[in-house]
Formats: structure tokens, sequence, C-alpha cells
């Protein structure tokens, strides 16, 4: 069967390092400085510095992209987005909606992703857009796969309304905030100081962290997940790690190439769960290209680290667990919405 979506991989960028020695280089769109210069300031994630803009802590060097987006991004029809909060699995979910829908383009000993990084097979549109490169996106054919960050109530219309699909990944709180947590010593610079990991703990508790506040943005996909059940699937990490055959089957169905019987019977499901594997990404990942941020040094690496469910329990003490549990049950009071206990 062939699959109904193409997609550009790799989206032709250049690597940051090339982008900075270029006169010519994208550069981001500075309409918005002064506005961004008035919002509110955090610069204890360092090297992030966030602002405040509409509820949400954003990273200042994001937010340029992000109200460009907001104002210039148009969303087709058959557009398929992958949407996350930070550290929440989004990487994975890039990989597998990735290979699902190019399965018939690419043979498993030469696939993109053996050799680009997820993040450079589905682009972040914030990302393209603060890098000055959005027309990119506008040459991609359709159907488009797309990943963002972005909370829903602040994506751009053009996406509400679109029609497009959403796939939304989350996973608990705890395990994102340790992931984070990580991942931010990693960016910081060696002559910088972490941030205490009580104070990230307290931030992030207090929505204060990269994103905002992570149960806001979970409670807006899983509401809209009920809204519109048909246009967003809403995944938990955890439940991808337990099923990744009915991961994969669920995520086929949803983006209208369901997997043939002939598919099922050959191997076709296991070898694209496989592929996108953390054990197999992760080996793949020193040899990855990928766009680094211009703004932050990050490796292809940064992106795997452990990839388990329940890694808060090596670096929360119990006390910080139930802290972290009952804000979720506060947050997603009503909602429907839970995560495991550390109980
Ligand atoms: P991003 O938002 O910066 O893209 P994201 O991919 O959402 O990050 O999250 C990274 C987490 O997903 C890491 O978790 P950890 O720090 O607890 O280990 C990373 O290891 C994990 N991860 C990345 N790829 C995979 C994968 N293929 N399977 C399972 N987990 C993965």
């Amino acid at each position: 069967m062939a699959a109904r979506f193409s997609v550009i991989a790799n989206g032709g960028l250049a690597s940051a390092p090339e982008e900075a020695k270029r006169e010519d280089a994208p550069k981001p769109p500075q309409e918005f400085d002064h506005l961004i210069s008035t919002l509110p300031l955090n610069q204890e994630w360092i090297p992030i510095r966030l602002r405040k803009y509409q509820d949400f802590w954003i990273p200042e060097h994001t937010l340029p992209g992000v109200m460009a987006m907001q104002q210039n991004f148009e969303a087709r029809p058959d557009d398929l987005f992958v949407l996350s909060y930070p550290k929440s699995g989004t990487t994975w979910l890039k990989a597998l909606a990735f290979a699902i829908m190019t399965r018939t383009h690419y043979s498993m000993a030469d696939h993109p992703l053996l050799r680009s990084n997820p993040h450079e097979c589905v682009l972040f549109i914030q990302r393209a857009f603060s890098n000055g490169t959005a027309s990119k996106l506008e040459a991609m054919p359709s159907p488009r796969i797309l990943g963002s960050h972005v909370p829903y109530s602040l994506l751009p219309n053009s996406m509400k309304g679109s029609g497009g699909r959403f796939l939304y990944v989350c996973r608990d709180p705890k395990d994102v905030f340790i992931s984070r947590w990580h991942f931010n010593n990693k960016m910081r610079p060696d002559s910088v100081e972490p941030i205490p990991f009580e104070r990230a703990f307290d931030l992030y508790c207090d929505g204060v962290s990269p994103y905002g506040s992570i149960w806001e943005h979970v409670r807006e996909y899983w509401e809209e997940s009920l809204r519109r059940p048909e246009k967003v699937l809403f995944l938990k990490y955890e439940e991808m790690l337990e099923e990744p055959v009915g991961t994969a089957k669920k995520l086929a169905e949803f983006m209208g190439c369901p997997f043939s019987p002939e598919e099922e019977k050959e191997g076709v499901v296991e070898e694209i769960i496989k592929l996108c594997s953390f054990d197999s990404l992760s080996k793949l990942a020193g040899r990855m290209t990928h766009k680094l941020n211009t703004v932050m040094p990050l490796q292809s690496t940064s992106f795997f680290r452990k990839g388990e469910a329940g890694d808060w329990r090596n670096h929360m003490s119990k006390e910080m667990a139930r802290r972290m549990d009952a804000v979720t049950s506060q947050k997603l009071e009503g909602s429907g919405l839970t995560f495991g206990s550390s109980a």
C-alpha cells in the first residue's frame, strides 16, 4: 500500500556553525524585539531566558519565532502536527510518525533516521520562524508533517481550524522535570553554575519552566482531544513504552495509512518500532546530523539520555514526589486525565 504522505527529510537547513559564519544567514524576525523586552523575565534556567507571554513562560530566543508563527503560519488541511511539552517524548514520536508515514519511500537499510536526528526529519515550526527559514516550510509538498512545543492556546488560528491532525504526547510530570534538569545542564556552559535542583523543582511546580506550566499545556491539548478525538490523538509516553506495537498501529490508523495485513505479516510494524527505539536511535545519535539551535549549543546525543519511565525515583525525595503529585492532582482535577502517582 502506498503511504499517503510525502515528507522532506532534512529540511535542507545548514548547520548552525555554517549559518553563523555566513553573512547572508537567515535572521530571526526583529519586529517583536521591543514587545519581548517588556515581558516578565526569568533568568534562572541558565542558559535559557524565559519570558511570560500569554500566560506561558516561553524561551526568549524562541519567542520571535512563536510570535511570527502566530501571525504568519498557514496550516494546510492535510498537515500532521507532532505536539508536546518539551522532554515528554517528542523525539520518539517524531521518529515514529515520520517512519510510519514514509514507510513505502525508504528501505530500512538506507533510512533517513539512520543518519538524521528525528528533529531534522520533522521540523519545529516555531524554530523555522525564529531562524528566519519559514519559507522552507512553505516549500514542502503536501501533506507535511511538522512539530511544535507551543501550547494549544498560543497556536495560530489556521492550525486550530485547519482540519489538520494533531499527535500530542505527554509524560509523567516528575520524569519530564528530571529530563529537563539533565537537558538544561547539558546546554549550560562550563563556566556557569547549574540552577540548584530544589530551586528548579520549585520553579517547575509553579509553572515557571520552558514552555510554561506542564499541567496547563497537557490540559489544553487533553481537552481538545476530548472535543475533537478524530483530529487530536492524545498519547502517554509510558503507554507507548508498554505497548509499542499497539501505539504504532494506532498512529498509522489515525494518520490515515493503517498497516495492511501483509505488512503486519511481514513484520513492518516491528521493523519501524526497532528503527525508532531508544536503543537504536541513541546508538546512532553520535553520527546524526542535527540542525543545532543557533542560540544553544546542542548535540544530537542530548536528546537521548535514559528513555525510561520512573527515573524520578533516582533523583527526587519521597516528599518532593508527593508534592509534585499533589500539584498534578490539583491542576488536572475534573479533567479525567491522570498520571501514575508516587504512592
Ligand atoms: P525535546 O522536547 O527536547 O525534543 P523529548 O524528545 O520530548 O525532548 O524528550 C526527551 C526524552 O525522551 C529523554 O528522556 P530522559 O531524559 O528521561 O531519558 C530521552 O531519553 C527520551 N527519548 C528520546 N528518544 C526516545 C526513544 N526513541 N524512545 C524512548 N524515549 C526516548
